[in-house]
């Protein structure tokens, strides 16, 4: 910063930041009684995968306890985890689908 006035009072330069939302992971929690074929709907439903991918990440879940199954927006993770949850209550399955920030 230069100082013209030769006043001191000069303006410091800012440093220029590019705003990127954060980004929120959907996890999806193992429990003792959900089906697996139920879980595997879930993905395939709400999260656009394959059956096979599907059926991975799903037993990923079973085995590690808990899995990222996406990352997206807060509003889209809170859509998410909004229509896992009611679906599961629907079927009146313990299902837990939770978010988290990036
Ligand atoms: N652990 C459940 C079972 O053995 C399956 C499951 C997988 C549940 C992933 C929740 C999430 N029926």
């Amino acid at each position: 910063p230069d100082d013209p006035e030769g006043d001191g009072n000069v303006v410091l330069d800012t440093k220029p930041r590019s705003k990127r939302p954060p980004l929120y992971k959907v996890l999806l929690l193992n429990d003792d009684y959900t089906p697996m074929e139920f879980v595997v709907l879930v993905l395939e439903r709400f999260f656009g995968m394959t059956h096979a991918q599907a059926f991975e990440i799903m037993l990923t879940v079973h085995k590690k306890g808990v899995a990222v199954v996406g990352v997206f927006s807060h509003e889209i993770a809170e859509t998410k985890v909004a229509q896992v949850m009611d679906f599961a209550r629907k079927h009146q399955h313990p299902l837990q689908c939770t978010m988290e920030k990036e």
